[in-house]
């Protein structure tokens, strides 16, 4: 709440101008302190009257009654920041009620390719910019990879599920506008092992710790120690952190070694030691018996053997010593030999543990290494060591949570007002510098073909289709779509580098709730590592007896060859397994996703491929500007207009894989087509 609040949900420092601010508005990125005061006073109070109701357009009028003194003193400057944050998307973006009417005289035609999130958000944006829009869609729906199953009562998400934190996240917005039952999912996950038994939450605990020590370990090895190449190849972090397993299980093996080095000079010692007090006895009888014989020959004393009868008695006397001596010397040994048993004991007692991990333990390493793989979308050996995390610095803080009415409310409240044109399958997509022409095929009327002509379009085809469409595997795919002129090289060569992972969900619908209902998650460890990710993780979130169970790593594709018979069989052994053959009645309804196969899709979502970074997401992200024409009627500036632009997920370096981070990116890319081809205001 509060000015700052509302900065900071704009994803906007509070008390300083961006590095994109200050190109925007020069004359006061050189005006010293006081102009800056100026310009965050505004820009803060304008993103403060929008967050606090996002429901109705925030009009420059509107805004300008309400700003105190002095700062509603040069209109000018507030209708400038004004535009600033509305054609950025930080102000009037979404679903809310107009003030003031669109403009009707249309200024440059769009085509949007896909109407997924990414795609409706740029139409929104465009439409209301004044521009013409039309959004071509293969699909027989809007979303994209948003999908819900609705049946009956029950409500499954199929593809985006969760809202990864509430600060920040321009859904928290979108949810204040439209009918979004966002529900706070409880975090606790109880893991069941491969017999169906709890794991109990002490080795739970200790292996969740190895497994992000592991993680710290990898990271160290990379940023520390800049251990990021294997002779000229980039290491993966499923190498990285198999590899300091290895160390690990060695470090333990050489601790072994020691510790039977110690337990062998312990036991040396104690042998040395009872070699002594042997000699010691053996020094004792020859002393007792020496005494023995002195004593049975001792003469009595007389008045003519005073001398000998001193020597005898002397020598009695100092036999007796030396054995009174002996006795002591035995009765110390016999204490140190004592001490050397106890201290042996203690060694072979306190030794290192035989293994580093035990089978069992690895396969509990195993769910948490699945559990990353559920967030990467793919295997750990696919991602890059350095640079698979690199957008972490910028997830929102707060809760995350689901969408409990479907998250496909979103994408159908997104299309009011857009001309979207379902069933049309893009085929080709011509750009010149005069504009583009999209070839679309119409999947409805018996497969006819379209061309859509404009002066520039926006390309939200998944990264999947993109790479299809650079690859030559043309005739293998229904869905190809051919670029005329092809994509720069350096787009190709991004498009090839960065990875499109995979992740599939299977839905099982109940008549009842026979899990514990107060618990949103619950894991199941595999039995091999191979399998790690096979329904890893079974999620309730519904209201209705809905489960969800994931599919992730290197099962996910292996998933897609399967019949939805074999895969349900084992999702409902893997439960009985849990809670008893009884207790699991036969589901109502079932649907297996397959992402990959999808040919709208192609894979779920983007990851940091090992040979990639974050900028190949700038790189996919950047307009194209088709190749110099030969015309010499046409002007240059005509020339050097950018006709392709790209938004999704898959072109957002801070944001890349979410549903935020491609309604974000096509915020951006209407902002940046309004800049080149409106100007402003
Ligand atoms: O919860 O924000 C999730 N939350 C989230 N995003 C997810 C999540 C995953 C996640 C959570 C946190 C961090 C990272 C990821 C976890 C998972 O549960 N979930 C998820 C699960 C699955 C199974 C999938 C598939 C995805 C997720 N995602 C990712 C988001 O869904 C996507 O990032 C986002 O929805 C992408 O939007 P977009 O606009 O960039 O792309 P599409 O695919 O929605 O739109 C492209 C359109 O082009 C489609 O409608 C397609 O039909 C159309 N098209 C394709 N070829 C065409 C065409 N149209 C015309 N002609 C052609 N030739």
């Amino acid at each position: 709440s509060g000015q700052e609040g509302a900065v900071f949900q704009s994803r906007l420092p509070f008390s300083k101008m961006t590095p994109n601010e200050e190109a925007c508005f020069p004359d006061i990125s050189c005006s010293g302190i006081l102009g800056h005061r100026v310009f965050l006073n505004i820009r803060n109070s304008l993103l403060h009257m929008w967050v606090d109701n996002p429901k109705t357009q925030l009009t420059f009028d509107s805004a300008l009654k309400r700003l105190p003194p002095p700062f509603d003193s040069d209109p000018n400057l507030v209708r400038r920041v004004h535009s600033f944050l509305e054609r950025h998307g930080f102000i009037n973006f979404g679903i809310f009620k107009r003030l003031s009417p669109i403009p009707s005289k249309k200024l440059g035609k769009v085509i949007v390719i896909g109407a997924g999130i990414s795609g409706l958000a740029v139409g929104q944006q465009l439409q209301q910019f004044g521009m013409d829009v039309i959004v071509l869609e293969a699909r027989d729906r809007v979303g994209g990879r948003i999908a819900t199953f609705r049946k009956n009562s029950y409500i499954a998400d199929l593809g985006a599920m969760v809202v990864t934190g509430v600060y920040g996240n321009p859904m928290t917005i979108l949810s204040k506008q439209i009918g979004m039952d966002l529900v706070p999912i409880q975090q606790t996950c109880p893991l069941y092992g491969p017999d169906g038994k709890p794991v109990p939450k002490e080795k739970d605990d200790v292996i969740e710790r190895e497994f992000n020590r592991l993680l710290e370990s990898a990271s160290y090895l990379s940023h520390r120690l800049d251990f990021n190449y294997a002779g000229n190849n980039p290491v993966s972090l499923g190498d990285a952190l198999e590899w300091i397993i290895n160390m690990q299980d060695k470090a333990v093996q050489e601790k072994r070694a020691a510790h039977m080095h110690e337990i062998i000079a312990a036991q040396t010692k104690i042998i040395e030691h009872r070699k002594r007090l042997k000699a010691t006895l053996q020094k004792i009888a020859t002393l007792k018996a020496e005494l023995q014989s002195l004593v049975r020959q001792r003469q009595p004393r007389s008045a003519h053997n005073e001398n000998s009868y001193a020597s005898q008695e002397y020598t009695i006397r100092t036999t007796q010593i030396k054995l009174e001596d002996m006795i002591n010397a035995e009765a110390e040994q016999r204490i140190e030999g004592h001490k050397m048993d106890l201290k042996l004991q203690e060694i072979e007692q306190n030794g290192p543990s035989q293994v580093y991990l035990s089978s069992r333990d690895r396969l509990i390493l195993d769910w948490h290494f699945a559990n990353l793989e559920f967030a990467n979308a793919t295997r750990l050996d696919n991602l890059s060591l350095k640079h698979w995390d690199q957008d972490d610095d910028f997830e929102f803080i707060g809760h995350h949570t689901t969408v409990r009415n479907g998250y496909s409310c979103v994408p159908v409240a997104l299309t009011e007002n857009i001309d979207i044109r379902l069933n049309s399958a893009v085929k080709e997509i011509k750009y010149t510098n005069k504009g583009v022409e999209i070839v679309a095929e119409n999947l409805k009327t018996s497969n006819s073909l379209m061309t859509y002509k404009a002066d520039l379009a926006v390309c939200t085809l998944t990264l999947g289709v993109l790479k299809v469409a650079v690859t030559q595997e043309e005739s293998q795919h229904a869905n190809t779509v051919k670029f005329d002129p092809p994509l720069p090289d350096w787009k190709q060569q991004a498009i090839r580098r960065l990875g499109f992972g995979n992740l599939n969900k299977v839905v099982l619908c109940f008549d009842r709730i026979f899990w514990d209902p107060n618990a949103n998650l619950f894991g199941h460890v595999g039995s091999t590592t191979a399998s790690r990710g096979e329904m890893f993780l079974f999620w309730s979130i519904s209201s209705s007896p809905v489960l969800l169970a994931l599919v992730a790593g290197m099962a996910a594709n292996i998933v897609e060859s399967v019949t939805d018979d074999i895969i349900i069989g084992r999702c409902m052994s893997v439960l009985k397994n849990i809670f008893g053959n009884t207790s699991v009645p036969q589901p109502k309804e079932t649907v297996v996703t397959r992402w990959r196969s999808d040919q709208w899709a192609r894979g779920s979502y983007s990851y940091v491929s090992v040979g990639s970074s974050g900028s190949d997401y700038d790189l996919l992200a950047a307009p194209v500007i088709p190749p110099t024409s030969c015309d010499p009627h046409f002007s240059k500036d005509a020339e050097e207009l950018p006709r392709l632009f790209f938004a999704g997920e898959h072109t957002i370096r801070n944001y890349p894989a979410t549903v935020h981070g491609a309604y974000l990116s096509g915020l951006r890319e209407a902002g940046r087509i309004a800049d080149y081809y409106l100007g402003y205001p």
